[in-house]
């Protein structure tokens, strides 16, 4: 390689060791400051730290690239003035995933040049490769808190041997009509095949009309009708399993009765649990008891969204709402009633009058 072709190369090394490193920094500060998330936080370091490591082995690499370095005289640049807005941050973490890939890509090719002095090509493709996991795990991570966020509030649960004389399909319906953010389909009784026909137009109407749509117990359920979710009891599959079958966008809640439980949920990956029985309920015959108390000092526990759970009515919604609860998942106090919207709306308003600003966004 002549020389001139050589301080050419490292002059594209550096540019393109400062847009990696830039772009990635991006999406490390969005795992850390937006998602609080540990394990992507510092693996994003790690990864910036080696492929830092591998442009510049030593300190040799390094002066040579900053010698090569001529910014005033770069074609390329445009001088700050004109950058175009980003509507929200999940395209802020495309575009940075975006940078970040296609410099690794730059310098993988870079290193296939004959004696070139940054070499490290397969270092490169693979960074490359861990880019577009991390930026599909970000991206949906922003997904799931976005649906977490719009999780405050009723939480319907529809269960065909509640319904009466309407259609399951109607009740949930009726539910969100009347402000229900979230419903739940649970089926203690039928055959998957005919839960997914009921879990297909719910979902429909869900997405339509702004709500949450999550299936209780069944993770391949879930998956088959995209749902936003699925509700796991606690001898249902782990959290880890029901991953395994869910895209990484699904949100998982648990079934906890207890403090402990809830902090093992957390631990496991759940998005948010369900504390309960909050009060004695006929709507469910082997819960356990887990009352106020319990629920305040899961709210002490966790950072999750809590939903509570069991004979939860208009009458006691907001001394459940006020023990910490984000959500009140109810059956009896909306089924059993001759007008499911008009049920929900009063719990609605009940919840709203009661609920401050969510606890885990604070
Ligand atoms: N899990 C704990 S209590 C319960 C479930 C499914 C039943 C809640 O129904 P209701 O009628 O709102 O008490
Ligand atoms: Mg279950």
């Amino acid at each position: 390689m002549s020389t001139s072709a050589r301080l050419s190369a490292l002059r594209m090394a550096d540019a393109n060791a400062n847009r990696c490193n830039e772009g990635l920094r991006v999406l490390e500060d969005v795992a850390r400051f937006v998602l609080d998330n540990s394990e992507l936080t510092s693996l994003l370091r790690e990864l910036r730290h080696n492929i830092v490591k591998a442009v510049a082995n030593g300190l040799n690499e390094y002066v040579l690239m900053l010698g090569a370095r001529h910014t005033e005289q770069d074609v390329g640049y445009k001088p700050a003035g004109d950058i175009a807005p980003r509507t929200d941050l999940v395209e802020l973490v495309v575009a940075n995933a975006k940078r970040a890939q296609q410099s690794l890509r730059v310098l993988e090719e870079l290193g296939r040049l004959p004696h070139f002095e940054i070499q490290n090509t397969a270092f490169f493709q693979s960074a490359r490769y861990r880019c577009y996991q991390i930026e599909q795990q970000l991206v949906s991570l922003l997904a799931r808190r976005d649906k977490l966020d719009r999780l405050p509030g009723l939480y319907a649960i529809i269960d065909p041997e509640m319904v009466g004389a309407i259609s399951v399909v109607e009740a949930a319906r009726q539910a969100v009509l009347g402000g229900a953010s979230v419903v739940q389909l649970r089926d203690k009784k039928r055959e998957r095949g005919a839960i997914l026909q009921d879990a297909v137009a719910i979902k429909e109407l869900c997405a339509v009309l702004g709500a949450i749509f999550i299936v209780n117990d069944y993770p391949d359920v879930a998956a088959a009708c995209a749902a936003d979710g699925v509700h796991l009891g606690q001898q249902d599959m782990t959290v880890e399993a029901a991953r395994k079958v869910l895209p990484y966008t699904a949100v998982i809640g648990r079934s906890t009765a207890t403090v402990e439980e809830a902090l093992r949920a957390v631990e496991d990956g759940a998005d948010y649990v369900a504390v309960g029985a909050i009060f004695p309920t006929d709507s469910k015959s082997d819960t356990r008891p887990a009352g106020l108390e319990t629920l305040k000092r899961v709210r002490e526990a966790v950072s999750v969204p809590i939903v509570a759970i069991g004979g939860i009515n208009a009458d006691n919604l907001s001394q459940v709402v006020m023990s910490g609860a984000d959500g009140v998942a109810v059956i009896s106090a909306l089924l059993k009633q001759d007008d499911v919207r008009g049920a929900a709306s009063i719990l609605t308003v009940r919840f709203k009058e009661s609920y401050a600003r969510p606890i885990w966004k604070a």
